[in-house]
């Protein structure tokens, strides 16, 4: 007998089509194509109601870094919600799950990131990133300290603050009146807009667009830059090697807090427990989310550097901030478990010395060399491939032909899930692949780019001959 959750393909798309509204979609363009009906997964595998099996290039949605299907995790869950399903932590209480999680992040984190506040999403931990620094400057005698420097294509989550403090054009335009007080400076994609440069100079000149903003804002006016260590929605953006140093450096010169969102790069992505560490900074403050839990519950921290943190416990009054589920019990037992399995099978040390490295040249040797790819960036689980007209100049497609659609679309139809970022093409897989199944990825990936190619060769005949 099937369950209720599964039921058959046509039903359930029926059904979604006329009562559910999916996130950053054309609803009216979905409920007509109707949608895919995932039913269960397995290792880094999907199936859909029609028993195709998907390899799972984007580990769901950059979350799923143990894979599907651990029953660890499962075990965890069940057990915990046995003995106490929920409690809230907020009035004079907590519970063991949410207490040796916060000691857990504590001791992964590092530096003096010794504290911890719980919520459920990312876009929850941002905000209250957002919330902590500026209520610090209060606490710390300069209350005007409000303005928050972040970066274009940032994205830092979808509720009014994250999506404010995110640099996302199409977000901004339906989510007016933004939050005052959020200033951008240009992101470090040295690929797309740094040509002429070389990738170090491309990096310090980035960094010195803080330091300008900083001091055209007035360093007195300035609480905290953010900035994801790589930026995932915004397409995998590795920034060149001399970009966060300098950042960290102009920070500290001007007394700025420095916060690293590592929703996405956090808990061995890029081959450190945290992108900070690859890239050579320490954070005031951090926000996480996604692989704290391999995404099996959702749940999301910030860890909270000495500094910030001995402000708040020195108050001597309320933090006026927190959620129902700040600190959910079940949730954070499977967080608990999550760094459990991700310690006793090193899987970090996994990414950092096996699997990143062969995954890196994998893409290089095999998508590297395409007449659609411009040019490949990545680090540990990480990458983005841009998809250009023409590899020798760099020249992009033009609006009317959207190639990473295309292309994302053959992958889809083709058994493999990647992310089309705009033009790019990303990969994020379960930090557990094996170096077989990265060959079966990349195989299939370029399979997807010929089919693309073809395509988009058809479109540009079509152009001329309609021109
Ligand atoms: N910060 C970063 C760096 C993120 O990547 C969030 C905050 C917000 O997390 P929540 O849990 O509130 O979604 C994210 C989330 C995409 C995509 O299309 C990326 C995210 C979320 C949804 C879609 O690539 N990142």
């Amino acid at each position: 007998m099937k369950t209720p959750a599964q039921g058959n393909g046509d039903a359930i798309r029926t059904v979604d089509a006329q009562h559910h509204l999916h996130p950053f979609t054309d609803s009216g363009k979905l409920n007509a194509r109707g949608a895919r009906v995932i039913t269960r997964a397995e290792g880094i595998y999907l199936w859909d109601s029609e028993g195709q099996r998907l390899m799972d290039g984007m580990s769901g949605l950059w979350c799923v870094n143990l894979g599907y299907g651990r029953k660890e995790l499962i075990a965890a869950a069940t057990q915990q919600m046995e003995v106490l399903p929920y409690y809230n932590t907020f009035f004079q209480t907590t519970n063991a799950p949410a207490a040796r999680l916060a000691q857990a992040i504590a001791d992964i984190t590092p530096g003096d990131l010794n504290h911890v506040f719980f919520a459920s999403s990312g876009s929850e931990a941002v905000d209250t990133v957002i919330r902590m620094v500026r209520h610090y400057w209060t606490l710390n005698g300069q209350p005007r300290r409000k303005a928050l420097i972040a970066r274009e294509n940032a994205y830092h989550g979808s509720t009014v603050a994250g999506a404010s403090l995110g640099g996302m054009g199409p977000m901004h335009r339906q989510a007016t009146p933004l939050l005052p007080d959020i200033h951008r400076i240009p992101q470090p994609y040295w690929y797309g807009e740094g040509r002429g440069l070389s990738e170090d100079e491309f990096g310090l000149l980035c960094a010195k667009a803080l330091e300008d903003k900083i001091l055209e804002i007035g360093p007195e006016n300035v609480a905290a830059f953010i900035g994801e260590p790589v930026q995932g929605a915004g397409g995998v953006i590795v920034p060149p090697a001399t970009y966060w140093p300098e950042v960290q450096r102009i920070c500290r010169k001007y007394d700025i807090l420095l916060a690293a969102d590592e929703v996405i790069c956090g808990f061995g992505r890029t081959g450190s427990w945290f992108g900070c560490e690859t890239f050579g900074f320490q954070p005031d403050i951090m926000s996480m989310a996604k692989g704290l839990s391999s995404g099996y519950l959702p749940i999301s921290a910030v860890a909270v550097g000495d500094r910030i943190a001995n402000a708040l416990i020195n108050a001597g009054d309320d933090f006026n901030h927190g959620f129902t589920y700040s600190g959910h019990p079940v949730a954070a037992a499977v967080a608990l478990e999550n760094i459990r399995l991700l310690q006793e099978e090193r899987v970090v040390d996994y990414v950092a010395n096996t699997i990143a490295p062969y995954f890196q040249t994998r893409i290089r040797e095999r998508l590297g060399h395409h007449p659609l790819s411009g040019h490949i960036e990545g680090v540990g689980l990480l990458a983005g491939i841009a998809l250009v007209r023409d590899r020798a100049s760099g020249t992009l497609f033009d609006s009317e032909i959207d190639v990473g659609t295309i292309c994302r679309d053959h992958c889809f139809r083709n058994g493999l899930v990647m992310r089309a970022c705009g033009n790019r093409m990303v990969f994020c897989p379960p930090l557990v692949i094996t170096p077989a199944e990265v060959d079966e990825m990349v195989e299939k990936a370029r399979e997807c780019f010929d089919l693309t190619y073809d395509d988009v060769r058809a479109l540009i005949l079509d152009q001329a001959q309609a021109g």
